[in-house]
């Protein structure tokens, strides 16, 4: 298999020029190189996955909306599940169903497609991604005080996906500040940097985005993957860390300028690469934590100046020398062994626990200061423990999850492990939202024909004590508060959507805004300040 690489082509010119090219926003180079497919495959097929697979998952098949579809992202999917996929969509996902539409032999043929490797395996390295980069305006033409005038800790950005832009929300007044556009397709929550001036955003295809909030201005972005996960900021704000499904690796940043620092590539112990499930900022170990679609194994890594000695023994030396006087690179990652593949985590308060499960719901407690298993997690079903979140029940923490497949919320007590109560739900969830200022979870019925509903969880009695239809027949989901926890803000996730604030004490509707498609949406104080009740 050959390998295409950008400094291959580079490979002639001179050191001043590569770098003049390299500080140069080149939009050419801010795509991965155009694949042609195999000679092989019947026109017929082509034409079936431009048809009905390309608009989600790429022309070349490396991903967009929906995950690339390549052998080396495909390993875990069997041809048989990946039959069933097609045919009957994928749960917690964009993906629908083919099977009214295909018949079994065209569904076989896509599969047969998707399972053939590429001529070149695309490639976005290091300077791919330098090449990428494109600075808008420098940080000295700018003003360090806002243009407007709002309480910057309760501002929030709401994430519209049904036209790709962002709007600056004021958590006081609830009027948009400024609405912007944003890359395709951003996902995962868009992360500030400590001081709540910079939101950094990635969306599925690559690129991250750095939107200076003071100025209302994108000021520079890169394109640091092809297929793209989640990003991390560290806690001083310094660096960035994207996960990426394609390329198997994760590639740090440095926020000031978006300039790769590092690409980490995720090889594991048993010599195979893996995607990234999700990399998170673990704030007082001064590290982020990544899970791995592809391997049983977490890692950690340090972004601090002078690694502590648990990351001597980092992932690389498995490859390579592991002389005992050799000198600890920057971002040394730490690997821990566990007992299933990991699509999802989050972190005890104190963020020396890491709480992860598959999808299958395999469920595991890992403790990061031992670097091993200790418990496991009861949460059978499709758990979605990004959207974990915990509280005080009786004097003890308790983390509740919902879950993707069951139309339940695990309660489970921190302490034993032990499940508390399952919360019968009117459907299978995807967000679960609280704060420490209010009585009350929200869970949203994502899926099925509730998805209009959303019910308020009494965190005292852990029952349901209302079940709101904001617009009925329209899918309600995502919530998060302000920063003082008295009101709450909800997505009508459709194209003539809405976002709709309650009172979170009287649950009585405040205001409503239209929106395309609104999504997430994050505070600046819960979101830096890792409150309990919110994702991190
Ligand atoms: Fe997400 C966050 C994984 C499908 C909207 N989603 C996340 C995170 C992970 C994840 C690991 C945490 C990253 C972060 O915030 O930094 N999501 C997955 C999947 O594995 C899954 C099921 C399949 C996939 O397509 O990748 C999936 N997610 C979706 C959707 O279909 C959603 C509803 C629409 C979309 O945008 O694609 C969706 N995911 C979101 C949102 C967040 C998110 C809005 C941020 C939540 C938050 O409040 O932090």
């Amino acid at each position: 298999m050959k390998r295409s690489t950008l400094s291959s082509a580079v490979g002639g010119l001179c050191l001043a020029m590569t770098l003049q090219m390299l500080i140069t926003a080149d939009t050419k180079a801010s795509s991965p190189a155009v694949i042609q497919p195999a000679v092989a495959t019947a026109e017929s097929v082509i034409k079936l996955y431009q048809d009905n697979c390309a608009s989600c998952h790429g022309i070349e098949r490396l991903g967009s909306m929906g995950p690339a579809l390549l052998p080396q992202n495909l390993k875990r999917l069997r041809k048989k599940s990946a039959v069933e996929v097609i045919s009957k969509g994928r749960a917690a996902t964009q993906m629908p169903a083919f099977g009214e539409k295909l018949s079994g032999k065209e569904i076989q043929s896509l599969v047969s497609y998707i399972y053939t490797e590429l001529p070149t395996i695309p490639t976005w390295d290091m300077l791919q991604i330098l090449a990428s980069r494109m600075v808008n305006q420098s940080s000295d033409s700018l003003s360090n005080k806002p243009v407007f005038d709002a309480d910057l800790m309760n501002l929030f950005i709401v994430v519209e996906l049904g036209d790709h832009s962002a709007t600056l929300l004021n958590g006081d007044s609830f009027e948009p500040i400024h609405r912007f556009k944003t890359r395709f397709a951003l996902h995962g929550g868009p992360k500030y940097s400590p001081d709540g001036r910079y939101v950094y955003f990635a969306s599925r295809d690559g690129w991250i985005s750095k939107f200076d909030i003071y100025n209302l201005k994108t000021v520079a972005e890169v394109r640091a993957g092809i297929n793209t996960r989640n990003l991390a900021v560290s806690s001083d704000g310094r660096y960035a860390i994207v996960a990426n499904y394609l390329p198997h690796n994760l590639v740090v940043l440095d926020t000031e300028t978006l300039k790769p620092l590092k690409v980490i590539e995720t090889r594991g112990r048993n010599g195979e690469t893996s995607r990234v499930s999700a990399v998170y900022n673990a704030p007082p170990r001064n590290s982020f934590v990544a899970a791995m679609k592809d391997l049983k194994e977490v890692w950690e890594i340090s972004y601090e100046d002078e690694p502590s000695s648990d990351f001597s023994g980092w992932v690389h030396d498995y490859r390579k020398d592991s002389g005992e006087n050799r000198e600890i690179e920057p971002f040394p990652v730490r690997s821990i062994k566990v007992k299933s593949y990991l699509d999802d985590f989050f972190f005890d308060q104190s963020y020396s626990l890491l709480l992860g499960a598959s999808r299958q719901g395999e469920g595991i407690v890992l403790s990061l200061d031992a670097g091993r298993m200790v418990n496991e997690l009861d949460i059978p079903g499709m758990p979605h423990l990004g959207s974990g979140i915990t509280w005080q029940y009786q004097g003890k923490t308790v983390m509740a999850t919902p879950n993707l497949k069951e139309g339940a919320v695990s309660i489970i007590d921190m302490e034993s492990w032990e499940t508390i109560k399952k919360i019968k739900t009117n459907g299978p969830g995807f967000f679960m939202r609280s704060h420490k200022n209010s009585p009350y979870a929200w869970v949203d019925v994502f899926f099925g024909p509730n998805k209009d509903q959303v019910h308020v969880i009494d965190k005292a009695s852990l029952e349901i004590v209302k079940t709101l239809i904001p617009a009925p027949g329209k899918n309600a989901a995502h919530v998060e508060f302000t920063k003082d926890g008295r009101y709450a803000l909800l997505s009508i996730w459709d194209t003539d959507g809405a976002l709709v604030v309650y009172d979170a004490e009287s649950l009585e509707e405040i205001k409503r805004l239209p929106m395309a498609k609104p999504s997430g949406k994050y505070n600046v104080f819960n979101k830096t300040r890792y409150e309990s009740g919110t994702s991190h």
